[in-house]
């Protein structure tokens, strides 16, 4: 079927994205695979960013660290550069569209197509089968009606999410396909997952198979932003590396050292070759050494601006109030299609 384009022509693409407040602290991977991402984007696109509350209840949750970490989620996107002037930041429980498209399209999704997902797989496996909850299978498809409800164009993520967006994908597209027959333009925008390649994944500093995360076994290989610099200089110091001394780009025979140069590279925008001719004859204690510096200078500034926010919290929650007022205005609107599209009888008000 061929549809007009939409009446209301966007001037820059959308991009959406979320964090879970599950940890006080945000860590290496998540600044550096997403909300790096996020804070670049704000400059080109439309850009709608949340706190993801209700996945964060996939687990257990202490109800006044949920709250104290919502808030202090937000200080550190802020904190990273995000601009409530040129980006949407919000709160996802202040936006009720989310759980209500979340039902619709669970109904749209097979068990089996739920079942495939890994992360679901992953993170069951680490919880156990007696602590696993429904919420944490049907996750993906509450992650599915985020991003459809702002008909985002893009979601910067990380590697572990490009399943979590090729299951938004089909969503989606099942949804046009059985519910638009003679619309004038699609319910659903198509997303494509935005994920930057060199910062796609990183890892964990002692083993560097796995993901940095904060679910890891042991708290030595991940980096928290919030944490004292000097343990995560420390951390830095002590990274697993190989046996070999060379230091170069290879993330097949020197995962580890490729790992310490992304993050170097990243931090302080210099391109890996440079690093690998600067560092050539010098030892890897030199290299982790001023990789412990370099990222001690970034996050100091970092966790002052994040206190400042914290310190201020009328005004950390008006930001959050402007902005889930502004996600509301779309979200009701596409939920509006929606509910007319499957079948629901309008609420008399
Ligand atoms: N190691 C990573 N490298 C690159 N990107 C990463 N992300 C997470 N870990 C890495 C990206 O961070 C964004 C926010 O993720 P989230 O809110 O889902 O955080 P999370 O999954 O709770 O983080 P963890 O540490 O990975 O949690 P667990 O241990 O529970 O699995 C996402 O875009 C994600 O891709």
């Amino acid at each position: 079927m061929a549809f007009e384009p939409s009446p209301v022509a966007r001037q820059r693409p959308r991009v959406l994205s979320g964090i879970q407040p599950t940890a006080g602290s945000f860590h290496l991977g998540n600044y550096l695979g997403a909300v790096r991402q996020w804070v670049a984007l704000q400059e080109t696109h439309d850009a709608f960013y949340m706190v993801v509350d209700l996945h964060a209840i996939t687990v257990p949750q202490d109800p006044a660290e949920l709250r104290a970490n919502t808030r202090l989620a937000a200080a550190q996107l802020l904190a990273a550069g995000l601009d409530p002037e040129r980006c949407t930041l919000f709160v996802q429980s202040h936006v009720p569209e989310h759980a209500q498209l979340g039902w619709v399209m669970n109904c749209l999704t097979g068990f089996g197509e739920a079942s495939r997902m890994t992360q679901f797989k992953d993170k069951s496996a680490k919880q156990g089968a007696d602590r696993t909850t429904v919420g944490l299978f049907t996750y993906p498809i509450l992650q599915v009606a985020d991003i459809l409800l702002y008909q985002a164009d893009a979601v910067p993520v990380g590697e572990d999410q490009r399943q979590h967006i090729e299951l938004t994908r089909d969503l989606a597209e099942r949804f046009n396909g059985r519910f638009d027959q003679g619309a004038a333009r699609p319910t659903f925008t198509i997303p494509d997952a935005y994920i930057v390649r060199e910062t796609a994944k990183i890892y964990d500093l002692q083993d560097p198979a796995v993901k940095m995360s904060k679910s890891a076994s042991s708290p030595k290989g991940l980096v928290n932003l919030l944490d004292e610099p000097k343990a995560s200089a420390k951390k830095f110091k002590s990274a697993v590396t190989d046996t070999d001394t060379v230091i170069r780009y290879d993330t097949e025979a020197k995962p580890g050292v490729s790992n310490l140069l992304t993050i170097y590279a990243t931090l302080t925008g210099t391109a890996v070759p440079e690093l690998e001719r600067r560092y050539e004859g010098k030892g890897y204690g030199a290299l982790k050494t001023d990789l412990a510096e370099v990222f001690t200078e970034w996050v100091t500034p970092f966790r002052q601006r994040t206190q400042e926010y914290l310190d201020d919290p009328e005004s950390l929650d008006s930001v959050l109030a402007k902005g889930a007022e502004k996600a509301r205005a779309v979200a009701a609107e596409t939920l509006a299609t929606v509910y007319d599209r499957v079948g629901f009888v309008p609420a008399k008000h």
